[in-house]
């Protein structure tokens, strides 16, 4: 199954240095070219290239971690690493690249949905199987694609929406009127058209909940800072703030504190975001935050076993969802994160 690839050997091979930054703090990646002549046979390796997305959120950054964890070269795997920065063009770039040099397996983490049909019908025609992690495409030809794993979207913003329901009956809030802001992900990409959905599913339900505005941040705690500025400039009476991720959430906490107002369980405004990331678990702990729909980034594992049912010649299953939960500050906090590895 292996492939001619002798050339690769002593050429081009990318490398992404994961800035060791601190949490909430999104840095641009360093991607480094290296020649890399070490490795004498790439016959005995398995070569896979993973475009990702970026390095825009915590979240973003455990889940390249898993994927450099998991395609080593002492796991038999020579991993060609991409960072789209974000933008669609420098992954179908990148996937371009992986087809000229002949790669066993394409891992794509699609910005957005759309705009695919090309790039992947070029991987077909070279035989090599494009396997997609997190966010998915949306193609004319389904076979363009082997499987995708990752999160079900849509069901974290029903939960995120049901939460926000219990959460108001509790308070003695479910017959007031309930001003909300939406700070959205990426336009278009799997993981903000699934929230928004799923969130909506639940606010159509609600007569006396009225959502004033949804505007992308982009998941970047910059943006969703800025953003949040903007809904705080735009309205004067603001209950829940939902972030569709945890950046998002820290600018925009950022932002709530400098306007002289509060968000938690005892503040002015419920504040709602997905991941789950450790970060955020401590703005929970520090009361500024209500609850976070767990995202799951460790990705690297599936995707392998996928790799390895492939090259045994096994079928492997079109979709697979990861295992997620929801916090909120109810919770243990403490004994909760002592489990969280990202
Ligand atoms: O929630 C966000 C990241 O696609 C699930 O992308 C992913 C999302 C994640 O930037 O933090």
């Amino acid at each position: 199954m292996r492939m001619r690839r002798a050339w690769i050997i002593g050429c081009l091979v990318l490398a992404v240095s994961i800035c060791g930054c601190s949490k909430q703090q999104q840095e641009e990646p360093e991607n480094t070219l290296l020649y890399e002549d070490e490795i004498e046979d790439s016959e005995d390796y398995i070569v896979v290239g993973f475009a990702q997305v970026g390095s825009e959120s915590d979240w973003r950054l455990a889940n390249t971690q898993s994927f450099l964890d998991t395609f080593k070269e002492e796991h038999g795997y020579y991993l060609l690493f991409e960072d789209g920065q974000q933008k669609q063009e420098n992954q179908i770039k990148a996937i371009r690249n992986f087809i000229l040099q002949e790669v066993d397996y394409i891992i794509l983490d699609p910005i957005v949905e759309t705009g695919w049909d090309a790039v992947l019908q070029e991987a077909k025609a070279a035989g090599i199987p494009v396997i997609l992690s997190d966010r998915l495409v949306e193609v004319e030809d389904e076979s363009l694609y082997t499987c995708w794993v990752g999160s079900d979207f849509e069901e974290e913003g029903r939960i995120a929406g049901r939460w926000l329901k219990d959460y108001l009956e509790d308070e003695g809030r479910s017959k007031e009127e309930i001003r909300i802001v939406t700070l959205q992900g990426t336009l278009d990409s799997s993981a903000q058209l699934g929230r928004t959905k799923g969130f909506s599913d639940i606010l159509e339900e609600q007569s006396n909940w009225n959502m004033l505005e949804r505007m992308s941040g982009d998941f970047t705690l910059t943006k969703g800072r800025e953003v949040m500025e903007y809904f705080l400039n735009t309205y004067e009476d603001i209950d829940v703030v939902i972030c569709e991720n945890d950046n998002m959430a820290f600018g925009a906490i950022e932002a709530i504190k400098d306007a002289g107002k509060t968000c938690g369980p005892d503040g002015d405004m419920i504040l709602i975001s997905f991941d789950a990331a450790q970060a955020a678990i401590e703005a929970m702990q520090r009361g500024e935050l209500n609850v976070d729909v767990e995202c799951n980034p460790l990705l690297g594992p599936m995707v392998e076993e996928i790799i390895q049912k492939l090259e045994r010649g096994e079928e492997v299953n079109r979709i697979q969802y990861v295992e997620e939960q929801c916090f909120d500050a109810l919770m243990d906090l403490d004994a909760i994160m002592g489990t969280r590895t990202y």
